[in-house]
């Protein structure tokens, strides 16, 4: 298919590559570190091969949320906004921007999510996951009620905001103690980031703010799957749930999902039976997967045409307002 759409695509910059060795599987480290950094040469090349139009890029994770001093962060943030609107201006055509945000401060993220969307041309926010404040042992989840601001804020702009995971902090590693290829991708960045959706949906924040729209990635992080027996056990034992609604009934209304990374036809046909074929949408999870497992799944998945059309383009270009048809 051409003209896709892609929206779960990182970049980085050299002096948040440090941390992200952890993350490459050996022997690839230094090709996974160039790929982060480029742009305009792999990027746009393998693109242009497996018929991406747009891909909106976002800062790499952990990213911003890692850094504990605040005033970092917030400089961090800048910073990484300000490239990457410079790198999107050389090929606005091909590329588009979400924004960096330093949660350290509520205040602080909302003015930099105005200044991204307003000044900039972002779409929205890729968020990776909890933030850490002060102290790198500390974890801030945004159901929290010093970011109720910050989801007025979201909401008055109008633009999504892209859930993405990260570990873990080490002293809640305890669990993966000795199974390390548990950790990171393979389980753990779907358990903390189903977990702190659900903290969002279950605090009642979108019946606050009821247009919020989030965006989480790898077709829901495993909470599609489970669903039904959520909204059935927490139905039997609310334990003062302050939310109005069902879980289902916030993901059909405030959740949209991404292929990113989870190129499996019947893990699609139960999101899309789920969730519907208008809230998925097509991405890759570039440089971490390879653009050629993502479109050589997705152009051939079995399901409809019609279908693909929505998944793969004009569902994104409605949720990010683009200006394509
Ligand atoms: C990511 O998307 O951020 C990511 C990593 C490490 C491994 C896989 C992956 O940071 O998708
Ligand atoms: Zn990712």
């Amino acid at each position: 298919m051409q003209g896709k759409i892609a929206l779960e695509e990182h970049f980085s910059l050299p002096e948040t590559q440090n941390e992200m060795s952890r993350f490459s599987i050996p022997g690839t480290g230094e090709d996974l570190k160039k790929r982060l950094i480029d742009l305009h040469d792999v990027r746009l090349k393998e693109m242009d091969e497996f018929g991406i139009e747009l891909a909106i890029q976002s800062f790499n994770a952990p990213g911003v949320q890692a850094v504990a001093d605040t005033q970092a962060a917030m400089e961090l943030a800048e910073r990484a906004n300000d490239i990457l609107a410079e790198e999107v201006a050389k090929r606005s055509d091909r590329f588009a921007g979400f924004a960096a945000l330093p949660l350290q401060d509520p205040d602080a993220a909302c003015k930099e999510l105005t200044r991204c969307i307003k000044d900039l041309g972002f779409k929205g926010s890729l968020i990776n996951g909890f933030t850490t404040r002060e102290s790198a042992e500390t974890v801030h989840y945004y159901d929290q009620p010093e970011y109720r601001s910050f989801w007025a804020c979201v909401q008055d702009l109008g633009m999504p905001l892209y859930l993405h995971p990260r570990n873990p902090i080490a002293s809640r590693m305890q669990s993966y103690k000795g199974h390390p290829w548990l950790e990171n991708s393979p389980w753990a960045f779907a358990m903390e980031t189903a977990l702190h959706t659900l903290r969002l949906l279950g605090s009642g924040i979108f019946d606050e703010y009821p247009l919020v729209q989030l965006v989480i990635g790898h077709l829901g992080e495993r909470i599609p799957y489970d669903l039904w027996r959520l909204d059935h056990r927490i139905r039997k034992s609310p334990q003062g749930l302050p939310a109005k609604k069902s879980m289902r009934e916030y993901m059909l209304s405030n959740v949209h999902l991404t292929t990113s990374g989870n190129f499996y036809d019947p893990t699609l046909h139960l999101a899309m039976t789920e969730m519907g074929a208008d809230r998925i949408m097509f991405s890759v999870d570039y440089p971490f997967e390879t653009t050629s497992d993502a479109v050589s799944w997705f152009d051939k998945s079995q399901i409809s045409e019609v279908d693909r059309l929505q998944i793969g383009r004009t569902n994104a270009i409605s949720l990010f307002k683009l200006d394509l048809k």
